[in-house]
């Protein structure tokens, strides 16, 4: 495979031997000598970008001025320079992959009516799709949920396992780890990522290069924690990797996180994760890269840097990087990775620079930030935002006072009695309790205390509240083995802690309903009740239609939880149950130590486990084997299929694109606040009967038991379209105080659901805008968010501040989106939603980040002009907007 097309005019190819073997790889060493000075002091991640563009130089996508730039960089610790980089791979998972599949077959169509190839449409790159983010818990607490669960995924699912076992046969490169296996991160982390990667070049020479990806998802970065540079993208950027087009970016800022100190003892890796997000996301980092460094590093296992580097979309950078170093090898080792590959990560990070130990100085950095890791305390972020970090010790205070925030404090004390249960639910009440997520159940260390914690709670006799729905879904069956081992899980079950899933879960919103007499009273006294979840996501709307307060906390937290029952109850001083004796029984009393945690891991982990549980990881469960599969290089599209539809992206694509045009008499369809996440904008979860993706269900006789999420239909346009903007918490500023997705359609004045207006307004030949405050579309990488966006026909998103990812995907759909300046937001502008837009500067010198004015014309006719930035940040995005979106681009370029 030619994953080196370099004409490498530096010549800094040089080779490395390593347990007798050799291999060539592209020397940053040599690049010094080849005039661009000392390098030493680039931070680790400016490296292995470095590498990527000497293996890559080619004179036309990569010159040697780009290859300067990154050491100009060094000096100036910024560049606003674009560089074409290329990962090495592309990670999925089911959610986004079932349509990105669905977009690779379409684009097999769309080659064939362009007189183009067809098996040009195939990924040039590994592929790794993981099938985690489907399983619901609809049982929970006993030993047959997990058993059931699997059932209920596979009757709910087959469709889309189906097409994609059909992926799996006629695209190359392209593996599908099964369900019921593991969460994509945490199989990343423990399993496929490799820290350095290796390939033939066309002479038959093996190559040595960094191992570096980019994933459907945005905690891809989990596999930062390993020195390995990755993170989320949309479907539509990872396919136009996948089909070798690179992935266009500034050179990025970096920021340093220094860490010192160590956790002390009853603080977890969570806590200090949650700390770290509140720090960077006040700090302000979007767009940038964070690189941890300090002596701190020396008391962080591996795994607790995989938690941290998951949560860099939570603290909005494009990733959360650590050196490689001999933790790193240590964890590669334990892992039961081949002995030859480690010893190669160890040789290839010392001959490149990239090793770090005691005595390696500091980077250079953009901007730095240092934390003191003895000052972290015991934490959880909530009640909807993970970076809104509150002290275990100030938890029940805080629900409080949003609790008020919300209701009249006469409400604050209501309770309800649940039918027939004995029992009455309070305002406050905890009625889900997850031990859930890959941020979290990648670490040895927070699931072994929380086992650790539930034995000392039952050995007290305290039980978990009953109202509360407990489960445990690990990130892979590695720590199925650890728990059991440990003698842990009995005491889990005991406390309903069973297992019910080995995916994404209640971390995605797959918590499943509640039971029926508690949701009836959730609703019956309009009660505001809460999750904790040891997941990295508590955006409204998503964790479960009743949770109103979502906290994101360390597993041993959700174990403590379930057994308080409430959230007013404060854990650092009351008490948690009443034990066998009579006594009250509080926290710190049923608290593991760290020691105690350790020597639980020292006994029950081993790399034995690593390798017989991977040793099979492509095989499946009976009913993934059993899947019958369709044959050929393209889709049968099955006419009557709810979940896989040939999306309308390519239809009628002309070989040449038509020109692009400026908008002319738009209406606003919302008007949003800020932080509206892409949860709000195309939600994952449940599907309402009463809304129109429900309808659209319902009328295809699809029963309301098999809706099944938005997140398992994105491989059906109708429903996804549909779902665009339908989050049950949204809030359209059009609307006063209304909740849920509707606006307002004008000149009519009716208000209607989102969808149902925009398809008015496609009748009428009105185009649309967004309207938006700050760090719009926050959160994940579903290009949903966008491709929704775009087939409600809004040409244009006007924010105070884009995310990243979510701005990259309206650029890859061909919508503009564009951003306030001068301090002006939408407040200042007064809009009600009767006034029309007009967008010029498209027509005409369409340039990256070029200004713009946007004219607003009022219902009596009084018109203002506003100022904008293009947010379309760079060359190569230019094109993709000119040809409507990044994979026609692609597809165009292919077809030639
Ligand atoms: C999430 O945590 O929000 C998700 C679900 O994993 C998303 C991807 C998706 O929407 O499928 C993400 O983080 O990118
Ligand atoms: Fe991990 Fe949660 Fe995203 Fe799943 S949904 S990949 S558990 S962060």
């Amino acid at each position: 495979m030619t994953t080196f097309t370099g004409q490498d005019s530096l010549k800094t190819r040089r080779s490395l031997s390593v347990g007798g073997k050799s291999y060539d790889y592209f020397s940053i060493k040599a690049a010094e000598d080849a005039g661009l000075g000392d390098l030493s002091r680039l931070p680790y991640s400016m490296k292995v970008l470095l590498e990527n563009l000497l293996r890559f130089e080619d004179g036309r996508t990569v010159s040697t001025d780009d290859v300067k730039a990154v050491a100009q960089w060094l000096h100036d610790k910024r560049s606003d320079r674009e560089i074409a980089y290329r990962p090495a791979r592309v990670l999925m998972q089911d959610f986004t992959g079932v349509p990105a599949v669905c977009d690779l077959a379409a684009m097999r169509e769309a080659m064939a009516a362009l007189g183009g190839d067809p098996k040009k449409i195939n990924p040039l790159v590994p592929v790794d799709l993981v099938i985690d983010h489907s399983v619901m818990v609809d049982y929970f607490g006993n030993p047959s949920a997990f058993e059931k669960n699997v059932e209920l995924e596979f009757e709910r699912n087959l469709e889309r396992y189906a097409f994609l076992r059909w992926g799996q046969k006629a695209f190359d490169n392209f593996r599908v780890v099964p369900p019921g296996t593991g969460i994509c991160h945490q199989v990343n982390v423990e399993y496929l990522a490799q820290g350095v990667w290796t390939d033939t070049d066309p002479a038959g020479k093996l190559v040595a290069y960094p191992d570096t990806l980019v994933g459907t998802d945005s905690h891809t970065t989990m596999v930062n924690g390993l020195g390995v540079l990755g993170w989320g993208v949309g479907g539509i950027e990872a396919e136009a990797a996948m089909l070798g087009q690179p992935i266009s970016m500034l050179i990025p800022e970096v920021v340093g996180f220094k860490l010192t100190g160590r956790l002390k003892e009853g603080t977890t890796a969570t806590d200090l994760v949650l700390t770290v997000t509140q720090m960077l996301r006040k700090k302000g980092v979007v767009g940038k890269f964070v690189e941890f460094h300090g002596p701190g590093l020396d008391h962080l296992t591996l795994a607790d840097r995989a938690t941290i580097g998951n949560m860099a979309p939570e603290y909005g950078a494009t990733c959360g990087i650590f050196p490689i170093d001999a933790e790193t090898i240590r964890y590669l080792t334990f892992t039961g990775r081949d002995a030859d590959r480690v010893a190669m990560v160890e040789a290839y990070a010392r001959a490149q620079g990239m090793w770090r130990d005691a005595g390696t100085p500091d980077p250079v950095f953009t901007d730095t930030l240092e934390l003191d890791m003895t000052t972290v305390e015991p934490s959880l972020a909530g009640p909807k935002r993970p970076q809104d970090r509150v002290p275990l010790s100030q938890a029940a205070q805080s629900f409080g006072g949003d609790l008020v925030g919300t209701f009249k404090a006469e409400d604050a004390d209501r309770s309800v009695p649940v039918q027939g249960c004995g029992y009455s639910l309070d305002q406050g009440a905890v009625v889900i309790a997850a031990i859930t997520s890959c941020t979290n159940t990648s670490n040895p260390a927070v699931l072994v205390a929380a086992g650790l914690l539930a034995r000392k709670a039952v050995e007290k006799g305290l039980k978990s509240k009953p109202w509360v729905k407990t489960s445990l879904a690990p990130g892979s069956q590695v720590v199925t083995d650890y728990l059991a081992k440990a003698g842990l899980q009995p005491y889990l079950d005991q406390l309903g802690f069973n297992i019910v899933g080995y995916g994404c879960t209640t971390c995605i919103g797959n918590s499943g309903p509640l039971p029926d007499p508690i949701a009836a009273a959730v609703e019956e006294g309009n009660l505001v009740v809460a999750a904790v979840l040891s997941g990295n996501r508590n955006f409204e709307g998503r964790v479960n239609p009743h949770t109103r307060a979502n906290y994101l906390a360390s597993p041993p937290l959700c174990v403590a939880y379930a057994l308080a029952g409430n959230m007013k109850i404060d854990l650092t001083k009351d008490p948690i149950g009443t034990g066998h004796d009579g006594q009250p029984v509080y926290l710190k009393d049923i608290w593991p130590t760290n020691q105690e945690v350790q020597d639980a891991i020292d006994a029950s982990l081993s790399a034995e486990m690593f390798r017989s549980r991977y040793g099979n990881v492509f095989e499946g469960p009976a009913q993934w084997r059993g899947i019958q599969t369709a044959e050929g290089q393209t889709y049968e599209w099955q006419a009557g299929s709810t979940y896989v539809k040939l999306p309308p992206f390519f239809a009628d694509m002309p070989k040449t694109p038509e020109a692009v045009s400026d908008v002319r008499g738009a209406r606003a369809l919302a008007v949003l606040g800020d932080s509206i996440t892409t949860d709000h904008i195309s939600p994952a979860g449940s599907i309402k009967k009463t809304s129109p993706a429900g309808e659209y269900l319902l009328s295809h006789q699809v029963r309301p038991q098999d809706f099944n999420s938005y997140g398992a239909r994105r491989g059906n346009h109708e429903v996804m379209m549909r779902g665009t903007f339908a989050n049950i918490r949204i809030r359209n500023e059009m609307l006063a105080g209304v909740e849920g997705g509707e606006t307002r359609h004008y000149p009519s004045g009716e208000q209607l659901p989102i969808y149902t207006a925009a398809m008015r307004y496609a009748q009428e030949g009105v185009p649309l805008v967004v309207i938006a405050g700050k760090e719009y579309g926050t959160g994940s990488s579903r290009d949903w968010a966008a491709k929704g966006t775009k087939l409600l026909g809004i040409r244009a998103v006007i924010a105070e501040s884009f995310e990243r990812i979510h701005r990259s995907n309206l650029v890859g759909m061909g919508i503009l989106p564009l951003q306030f300046k001068d301090g002006l937001t939408r407040n200042d502008l007064a809009l009600d939603g009767t006034e029309t837009f007009d967008i010029d500067g498209i027509e005409q010198d369409l340039r990256p980040r070029k200004d713009v004015t946007m004219t607003i014309t009022r219902a009596d006719g009084q018109t203002r002009q506003v100022p904008l930035l293009l947010r379309i940040d760079t060359v190569d995005e230019v094109e993709y907007y000119r040809n409507g979106g990044v994979l026609n681009f692609v597809l165009r370029n292919l077809a030639k």
